[in-house]
């Protein structure tokens, strides 16, 4: 059956996004919301998220301040849709077991496929070739003849804005969507605008403090800052990356018989020395504060107990036999 078919036949749609929803699948929800009201002027619709991002909720205010996003499902659906997920998980707590049948449901996304995808919806508008959920909306209302009103053309382009991280991760497709979009009505500088936001005090504080208390290691020609600090250790991570370090570490106690350790590398610093912050920092650092750690490669952490100083020199320690068991093993090697 057609999207088109299935939107005109349906009298009450349940738009869902994941949890935490950030600008791309909240502006997709209410792109495909307008779609749906133009295709079927007399059906209901509910639009919901488990909960939506801070930044999400900045742009609902600049584009869309009357459009509501609820927290649970309401009832007696008899179209569902998932914009910007794949997986049944990602709907977050509230909403997960909410899928009934998946000939009732449509999934429209840019992520890698999910397995069991088949599981979930017969209906399935993959694209991960595409930026963003919110490019392959743009596509939707042009296969359907629909036409872009301004207002919907700005929560797309901001969409978009955000899932290329401001156009680092685009090409020709996505620029000339975005510019269709330009086009269209939207108003460039309003949605970057839109997408500007400042962190709390508290965590602008946190992130000063770290940096005033920085220890900084060279390994070989890499940078490793070491800091400590009771709040928002992970925000002091990346803006300590920000500031020049290749690798960050930064350590906290914010109460007894409480350590955390968060840790945030250079996507090059992993390729370069095959160094994950996961496996080998944090998950043998866990053991040191009576806890555990593990995490990916270029982000990790590890909550336990005590010894916060020991961690530390043993994390830059393990990082330091790493980088120059690489370093001696490239030497050797005849070129
Ligand atoms: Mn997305």
């Amino acid at each position: 059956m057609s999207l088109e078919s299935l939107l005109k036949d349906s009298k009450n749609l349940l738009i869902l996004g994941h949890q935490n929803a950030d600008p791309d699948a909240v502006c997709s929800m209410i792109a495909f919301a307008r779609l749906y009201k133009t295709l079927n002027p007399n059906g209901n619709l509910h639009l919901a998220a488990d909960d939506i991002s801070r930044l999400s909720n900045q742009v609902l205010q600049t584009f869309a301040p009357k459009v509501q996003v609820s927290n649970t499902a309401g009832s007696n659906h008899d179209l569902f849709v998932l914009l910007d997920t794949n997986s049944r998980f990602q709907l977050g707590p509230s909403l997960k077991n909410i899928l009934e049948n998946p000939k009732k449901t449509i999934v429209i996304d840019h992520h890698e496929r999910n397995p069991e995808i088949n599981l979930i919806a017969e209906h399935q508008i993959l694209h991960d070739e595409m930026s963003s959920t919110c490019e392959i909306m743009v596509k939707l209302y042009s296969d359907l003849g629909v036409q872009i009103d301004a207002n919907t053309a700005d929560l797309l382009l901001t969409g978009m804005i955000f899932d290329t991280r401001r156009f680092f991760f685009a090409g020709y497709e996505t620029l000339s969507t975005a510019i269709e979009l330009i086009v269209a009505g939207a108003n460039y500088q309003e949605c970057m605008k839109s997408l500007l936001i400042k962190p709390d005090k508290s965590e602008r504080i946190a992130r000063l403090k770290a940096a005033g208390r920085v220890k900084v290691h060279t390994i070989g020609d890499w940078i490793v800052a070491i800091s400590k600090v009771n709040a928002f250790e992970a925000s002091a991570c990346r803006g300590l990356i920000e500031l020049g370090a290749d690798v960050a570490i930064v350590g906290g106690s914010p109460s007894k018989d409480v350590v955390r350790l968060s840790s945030r590398s250079r996507r090059e610093f992993y390729e370069k020395t095959g160094v994950s912050l996961g496996s080998d920092v944090m998950e043998p650092v866990g053991q040191i504060i009576e806890g555990e750690g593990g995490g990916h490669a270029n982000a990790a952490g590890a909550n336990g107990k005590s010894n916060l100083d020991k961690a530390l020199v043993t994390s830059v320690e393990l990082i330091r036999r790493i980088v120059e068991k690489t370093t001696d093993s490239n030497e050797d090697s005849p070129v």
